[in-house]
C-alpha cells in the first residue's frame, strides 16, 4: 500500500542497498543532491515552496522553522533508501529572510541537518551572493574585494562551527532577478571562486548555477536565444572554475520543458566540474495532478556529468508527493544516479512499493505509468516547441502566453509555419553548439528528429515529418491520442479498487479525473489554435472548437 508506501520502500531498499539480494552495490554518482525550493517566509506569488505541489515545507511554515525533527528523520531516511546522499534544503531564489540561515538563523540549518546526517546525507545552502550587502555589513559584494572576500570567510567558517559537515553553498547568480558577479563587472569563475576559497578549507563545495540568461528579451532580436545562453556564458570559463566549484545544468538547454535536446554544455567543460540538474517537482510536466513518469526523459543526460542535482518533488501532503505516483519520480532520481540503467527502475519501484502487489496491480501501474511521459507530451505542445503554458504558474495551456513577453520563449507561429529557428544557416546558430554528429544532425530538417523539430526549425504547417504525417496533421493526431491515452488510464486505474487502500485509490482517481480533464482542455485549444492559424483541416475530421 502507498499509504506506507515509503516506508515500504525504505525497507525494501535498504535491503537492495545492503547489496543481500544481489552482492555490492556502488553509486555511479559521486555526490547525488535533492534541491528543495523551500523559502522559510510564504513568498507572495511564489507560496511556502515555489514550484512545490505538495503541500508546505517539511521544515519552515510561514517564517518559523517547524521543528517536527521526527519527520524530517523519516524524510532522510526515506532520501537515503534512494541513493541520495546530500540535500540542499532552501530556495535558490534567496529572499530576504532566507539570506539569514546563512548568519543569524543557521541553528536551524544544524538541526536539519543533524536530522540528515545520521542517514550520510550532507547538507547544503541556497544563498544570496550578494549576502554581504543585504544583510547590512558591507558596501559590496564584488568578488575581487578582499572586505567581501573575508565576509565570505567568516561567514563560511560561522556555519561550519555550527554544521561541522556542511556540505557547501549552492547559487543562482545573475538570473532571473538574482544579484551576481556581472553587477560588477566580474565573471562567474569570480564570483564561485570566491566562493570556494572560503569553503575549500573545510571540505565543503560551491554548486554555482549555469541558469543564466536575459530574460528581458525583444522578440523582434533574433540574435539572442535563451537555448545559447547557458553555454554562451559558461564554456569561455572552461578550466577557470576552482576544483571546488561544480556548475551545475539544466538538462536542457531552456527550463525543463517536457521534450529538450540535452544541454550542449554538458559536453562543452571538459575541465570543470559537472552536475546535471533534474526537475522531480513537475512545474511544466503536470504539476503532481497528472501522472508523468519522468525516468525516461532523464536517462538522455545519464553518463555525460559526475553528479546530479534533483529539484525535489517532496512537501508535508500524506503522501509526500502530492500525487501518489510521483513518488516513483523521487525513486528514479536517487536511483538513476545511483545505477544509471533506467530499464527496471520503474519495476523495482513498484516492486518495493507494493511488496505484495498481484500480477493484476504490477500490470494496472505499468499500463498506467509506463508511457506517461509520452503522453503528456502529445497533448500538450507539440514537436519540441515548448511553453504553451499559462503565464505565471505554468499549469494548462495558453498558447500565445509567453509569446509576447520579454521571457524569450516563443514558438513564432504565424499563419504559415511554427518553430524557432535555431540553425546556423538561417537562424540564432545554436546548433553550432553541439559536437559532430549532433550539430548537422540538429541543423538539417533531413536528419533532425521528428520529436525536436520545433526546437530547431520553423516549418511550414505542410512539413512532412519522418513519420510521413504533416506537422498539421501530426499536430491533430497526438493531441486526439494523447487525450484519449488519458481516458484509457482512467478506465485501467478503475481496475485496481480492489486492490489498494480507498484512500490511495480515491486520491488517484482524483487526480486523474483532473488529468483527463487538463488534457482535453490542452487537446482543444492547441488544435483550435493551429486549425485557425493554418486553416488547414484535420483530414479524420474530428471536431475541431
Ligand atoms: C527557482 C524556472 C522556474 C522558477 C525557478 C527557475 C530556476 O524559471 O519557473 O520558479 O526558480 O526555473 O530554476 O531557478
Amino acid at each position: 500500500m502507498i499509504a506506507d508506501g515509503p516506508r515500504g520502500l525504505i525497507y525494501g531498499l535498504f535491503e537492495l542497498a545492503r547489496g543481500s539480494r544481489t552482492g555490492r552495490y556502488e553509486p555511479s554518482y559521486s555526490r547525488r543532491m535533492i534541491d528543495h525550493w523551500d523559502n522559510v517566509d510564504v513568498h507572495p506569488v511564489m507560496g511556502q515552496v515555489e514550484r512545490g505541489y505538495s503541500g508546505g515545507s517539511l521544515f519552515w511554515a510561514d517564517g518559523r522553522f517547524r521543528g517536527d525533527l521526527d519527520r524530517i528523520r523519516t524524510y532522510a531516511r526515506l532520501l537515503a533508501a534512494t541513493g541520495i546522499n546530500a540535500v540542499t534544503i532552501n530556495n535558490v531564489n534567496v529572499h530576504a529572510t532566507e539570506a539569514r540561515l546563512l548568519t543569524d538563523r543557521r541553528h536551524e540549518v544544524a538541526v536539519i541537518a543533524d536530522q540528515f546526517r545520521r542517514y550520510g546525507i550532507t547538507t547544503h545552502l541556497s544563498i544570496n551572493f550578494a549576502a554581504p550587502v543585504l544583510l547590512g555589513d558591507l558596501p559590496t559584494a564584488d568578488p575581487l574585494d578582499p572586505r567581501v572576500r573575508r565576509w565570505w570567510t567568516a561567514a563560511a567558517a560561522r556555519m561550519v562551527e555550527s554544521v561541522p559537515d556542511f556540505g557547501g553553498f549552492l547559487v543562482k547568480a545573475d538570473s532571473e532577478g538574482q544579484p551576481g558577479p556581472f553587477t560588477y563587472g566580474r565573471t562567474h569563475a569570480d564570483g564561485a571562486n570566491m566562493l570556494a576559497e572560503a569553503l575549500a578549507p573545510h571540505g565543503a563545495v560551491v554548486h554555482w548555477r549555469a541558469f543564466v540568461y536575459n530574460h528581458r528579451q525583444d522578440w523582434r532580436d533574433r540574435s539572442t536565444d535563451r537555448a545559447r545562453a547557458a553555454y554562451d556564458h559558461f564554456t569561455p570559463l572552461d578550466g577557470q572554475f576552482a576544483d571546488t566549484v561544480i556548475v551545475q545544468v539544466k538538462h536542457g538547454p531552456i527550463d525543463f520543458q517536457p521534450r529538450e535536446p540535452v544541454s550542449p554544455v554538458l559536453t562543452a567543460m571538459p575541465s570543470t566540474r559537472l552536475a546535471v540538474e533534474w526537475q522531480v517537482t513537475q512545474e511544466y510536466t503536470g504539476q503532481q495532478r497528472h501522472v508523468c513518469y519522468l525516468g525516461p526523459m532523464w536517462a538522455q543526460t545519464l553518463g555525460l556529468a559526475p553528479e546530479l542535482s534533483a529539484v525535489s518533488n517532496v512537501g508535508d501532503d500524506p503522501f509526500w508527493t502530492g500525487h501518489p505516483l510521483a513518488q516513483a519520480n523521487l525513486y528514479a532520481a536517487g536511483r538513476l544516479a545511483w545505477n544509471p540503467d533506467p530499464i527496471n527502475v520503474l519495476d523495482e519501484w513498484i516492486t518495493l512499493t507494493f511488496p505484495s502487489a498481484p500480477s493484476t496491480l504490477r500490470s494496472i501501474l505499468h499500463r498506467v505509468m509506463d508511457d506517461s511521459w509520452l503522453t503528456y507530451e502529445r497533448y500538450t505542445a507539440p514537436l519540441g516547441v515548448g511553453f504553451m503554458v499559462r503565464p505565471g504558474h505554468h499549469y494548462g495551456p495558453d498558447v500565445d502566453g509567453y509569446e509576447y513577453t520579454p521571457w524569450g520563449t516563443y514558438h513564432f507561429a504565424d499563419r504559415n509555419g511554427v518553430g524557432v529557428d535555431r540553425t546556423v544557416a538561417t537562424g540564432t546558430g545554436f546548433t553550432a553548439q553541439y559536437p559532430p554528429p549532433q550539430n548537422s544532425r540538429y541543423e538539417s530538417l533531413e536528419t533532425c528528429p521528428d520529436e525536436l523539430l520545433l526546437f530547431f526549425h520553423h516549418v511550414p504547417y505542410t512539413h512532412v515529418l519522418h513519420n510521413g504525417s504533416t506537422v498539421i496533421q501530426h499536430i491533430y493526431d497526438t493531441h486526439f491520442d494523447g487525450a484519449a491515452q488519458v481516458e484509457a488510464m482512467i478506465t485501467t486505474w478503475r481496475q485496481a479498487a480492489d486492490l489498494v487502500t480507498p484512500a490511495l485509490h480515491t486520491r488517484i482517481t482524483e487526480l486523474l479525473d483532473e488529468q483527463l480533464r487538463s488534457a482535453t482542455e490542452w487537446r482543444d485549444q492547441i488544435n483550435t489554435y493551429f486549425y485557425r492559424k493554418s486553416g488547414i483541416p484535420d483530414h479524420l475530421g474530428r471536431p475541431i472548437h
